[in-house]
């Protein structure tokens, strides 16, 4: 593909036009023979789970969810790969069509504004000199990620479990940003805003909210660099703020404007969607509506065997070596248990290398399957925070953060 990779006197990134996306008929053409060497389709476990396998600029084929804007799955066999998801295999999510197809990150600003003492336009060299860097492996989620396998199935993008992936991020401290700028004392939440537009004038703007506290505390980084290179275009170059421990849409991509608010921001990104019923659980009795909600948060705990799928085969008496991946919302991944009797008994895996306790944490398991036939394998992930993976699915109108205790069936020969 050719296209400017910065390298050169300019940084201006100007690719998707040479992918014939920018075209308003949106030209598939070369998209699809960019993939047409690739298998061309894959599928998730659910009815209608086909899915076109499309390779866009900076990415390997990936699932294609919607066309316009860009939607895509991360194949879940890319998450047997490492700890760290690949750049280039990273899931991408946009809501609004006009993305955008060139940047140049000579005259790229960042407007801070608002209810602050001195507002600021930054450059990307005036942002990194703000403080020293800093660098945090963070799983970024989606909140529908997995949201197919809601019973009763729910409305909304039908995403398998490939909406997720976990990066080395750096750069500066939201906190530090922020008070170069001198937060006033009414400020309740932070605004952050990317680059994408919506196409008409009547719909929302993506627009995202922290609360005061947590835009200055330590967590949330603005960041220009994933797994040691410039964030991939479609995940939001040059700059896309990361906000460990939180669900994807708080981090949002191409961020060039943040505002400092002194009332609770009600634009539909915040008010309407990304909600979940306001309970423990976030759920409610399936194919019912909740009374009150709030707005989606932290990820919940997650764990998923990688080294085999649905259908895998594995042999009678032979040792087996699974291999799989576990996070949480932040506090870390305490244990990691299988079981081969369909959660009846729980048996310790061994925890892998240690990354952050925001970042996926790998897991193996040793086991010899006595007996040939059907086994169905479960995995089950429990937080510092003490929380545990449910046995039973919750459900909620959105499908949002799904964390039922996956199961995996097998075949022993
Ligand atoms: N500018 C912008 N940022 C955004 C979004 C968007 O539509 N526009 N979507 C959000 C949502 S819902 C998710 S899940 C993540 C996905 O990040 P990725 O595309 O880099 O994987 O981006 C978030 N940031
Ligand atoms: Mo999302």
């Amino acid at each position: 593909m050719k296209f400017d990779q910065g390298k050169g006197a300019s940084s201006r990134r100007k690719f998707l036009q040479h992918a014939g996306f920018a075209a308003g008929a949106l030209a598939l053409a070369p998209l699809r023979s960019v993939a047409a060497a690739a298998v061309t389709t894959a599928s998730i476990p659910v009815e209608n789970g086909e899915r076109d396998l499309i390779a866009y600029p900076q990415k390997r084929p990936l699932l294609r969810i919607t066309t316009r804007p860009p939607h895509l799955e991360t194949p879940f066999s890319v998450f047997n790969e490492g700890p760290l998801t690949a750049n280039d295999a990273f899931f991408v999510r946009y809501h609004l069509a006009n993305i955008p197809t060139s940047i140049d990150a000579d005259t790229y600003r960042l407007r801070i504004s608002g209810r602050v003492e001195r507002e600021l336009s930054l450059s990307l060299a005036e942002l990194k000199a703000i403080a020293p860097a800093v660098e945090v492996v963070a799983v970024n989620q989606c909140s529908g990620n997995s949201r197919a396998f809601s019973k009763p199935r729910v409305f909304g993008a039908q995403l398998g479990n490939g909406s997720m992936g976990n990066a080395r991020w750096v750069g500066v401290p939201l906190k530090a940003v922020l008070e170069h700028a001198g937060v006033m004392a009414e400020a309740r939440q932070v605004s952050f805003k990317g680059l994408d537009q919506p196409v008409l004038p009547t719909t929302p703007e993506f627009i995202k909210a922290l609360d005061i506290d947590h835009a200055l505390s330590a967590e949330p980084i603005i960041a220009w660099s994933m797994n040691g290179t410039d964030i991939p275009f479609l995940n939001g170059y040059p700059i896309k703020l990361i906000v460990p421990g939180y669900f994807g849409t708080y981090w949002v991509k191409h961020l060039n404007q943040i505002e400092v608010l002194d009332h609770v921001y009600d634009g539909f990104f915040m008010a309407t969607a990304y909600r979940v019923p306001d309970n423990d659980c976030q759920c409610v009795p399936a194919a019912t509506a909740p009374g009150k909600t709030r707005p989606i948060s932290r990820l919940k705990t997650r764990s998923f065997i990688t080294s085999l799928h649905d259908g895998s085969i594995v042999h009678a008496g032979r040792r087996t070596e699974l291999k799989g991946i576990a996070f949480d919302g932040g506090s870390g991944i305490k244990a990691v248990d299988i079981s081969e009797d369909g959660g009846q008994t729980w048996k310790e895996a061994v925890l892998g290398k240690d990354l952050g306790k925001y970042s996926f944490r790998e897991w193996r398991f040793g086991f010899t399957p006595a007996r040939k036939g059907e086994l169905q394998l479960m995995v089950r992930a429990t937080a510092q925070s003490g929380e545990i993976q449910p046995l039973e699915a919750t459900w909620n109108p959105a499908g949002y953060a799904r964390n039922v205790i996956e199961t995996t069936k097998i075949s022993v020969a």
